[in-house]
């Protein structure tokens, strides 16, 4: 090989290697990273479910908490949930898995609002079917389920 034709085709290598390159960051990691595309009524669904924190729940004494401690919605229809805190004390809504939504973040008060004051309340969306089972961090003897079903309409 004589020089001339060794220069081009360390040109050449430099030019793929750059291409793709190029191609990894702009195309490749956009794509890996971009969030899933999702029907509005899923990211905003038009119904809500309610779940009440009852008065005495810091107590372990009382066997009810997050009423009703199981809780079921379907996806594009009331996949969102809204805690309300009807206790004199604070309380958290933590995800018992680290359950993390692919749109919405980690399920936990704590990473968010931070514990859930007296009359404030706590909302998150679930943007994927299943079932999170949660507690509050103070009181882990309280417990709650929240199941997401995938809607058929
Ligand atoms: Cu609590």
């Amino acid at each position: 090989m004589n020089n001339h034709a060794a220069g081009i085709s360390i040109i050449a290598f430099i030019v793929t290697v750059a291409a793709s390159m190029a191609y990894y960051q702009f195309v490749y990691t956009k794509e890996a990273n971009a969030k899933p595309q999702l029907p509005a009524e899923v990211l905003n669904p038009p119904e809500q479910l309610k779940v009440s924190i009852i008065e005495g729940s810091s107590q372990p004494s009382q066997p009810k908490n997050f009423e009703p401690k199981e809780i079921r919605g379907s996806l594009g229809i009331n996949n969102k949930v809204i805690w309300t805190n009807h206790d004199t004390t604070a309380h958290s809504v933590t995800t018992d898995n680290q359950y993390n939504d692919q749109i919405n973040g980690p399920f936990n008060s704590i990473d968010t609002i931070g514990l859930v004051l007296p009359q404030k309340t706590y909302e998150f969306t679930f943007t994927k079917d299943g079932e999170y089972s949660y507690h509050c961090e103070p009181h882990p003897w309280m417990t709650g389920k929240v199941i997401i079903v995938k809607s058929f309409v």
